[in-house]
């Protein structure tokens, strides 16, 4: 629900990324726990490859998302989720024990799974043509599959992690589907998850809204 410049809430996100990352830049989010509850925002966009030196004071590695709201300024995308879920039971039971659990599937996503999506990016990334890039993804890979699994079993036969949507599932779909699934062996109940918070009109609208703020394929830049 992307608004008029005269609203509170703002985000800051890339006006470009190579193809590969276009609906995996982690402003994605913030835009949908923001679609969630029906809170409009308005978007600052920065060039990722010719960040501005004062940015770092927003976001201390330069990287989006970042979240203005009054003077409320946060950074990191497990925080501004969180903070936006406390807003709206729609995102956070009410109850303490509901809100524990949503807590805890937050940091879960954050702590648990995204570590491995981080060191599959830096081998993606980082390593150049070094020859050890296989290998090194099969390691990362065994653990992974293990957790994976073991998530499944913890989902069980439910739709969501807990017996409703929250900003846990929010952050866990987010999470998960920014793991090259087409390498690791992932269990259907994982991957019919994932299509589930998909297929959610706030995450289809927050979706667009990112791929709408990106500029075109920059010439001369690998995607
Ligand atoms: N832990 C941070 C990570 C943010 C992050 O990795 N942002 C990426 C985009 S998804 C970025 O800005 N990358 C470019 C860079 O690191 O310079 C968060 O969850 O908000």
């Amino acid at each position: 629900m992307p608004a008029e410049p005269d609203t509170f809430i703002e985000i800051v996100a890339y006006d470009w990324v190579p193809a590969a990352a276009r609906g995996h830049v982690r402003d994605l989010r913030v835009r949908w726990a923001l679609e969630e509850v029906g809170l409009r925002y308005r978007t600052r966009l920065i060039d990722v490859q010719n960040k501005p030196t004062a940015y770092y004071a927003e976001q201390p590695f330069g990287q989006v998302p970042a979240y203005r709201e009054g003077d409320i300024h946060l950074f990191e995308c497990g925080a501004i989720a969180l903070h936006i879920a406390e807003k709206d039971e729609r995102l956070m039971p009410r109850d303490p024990a509901g809100r524990a659990r949503a807590v805890s599937w937050l940091f879960c996503a954050l702590n648990s799974i995204d570590p491995f999506l981080t060191g599959m990016s830096v081998i993606r990334f980082n390593s150049g043509d070094a020859p050890w890039q296989d290998e090194a993804r099969a390691v990362i890979a065994k653990p992974l599959e293990r957790r994976l699994a073991l998530l499944a079993d913890a989902l069980g036969a439910r739709s969501w992690l807990e017996d409703r949507f929250t900003v846990g599932d929010l952050m866990m779909v987010a999470t998960l589907r920014s793991l090259s699934f087409g390498t690791l062996a992932v269990p259907a109940a994982i991957s019919d998850y994932v299509a589930r918070g998909e297929a959610r009109p706030a995450f289809q609208a927050a979706l667009a809204a990112q791929l709408a703020d990106l500029k075109p394929d920059r010439e001369g830049v690998p995607a």
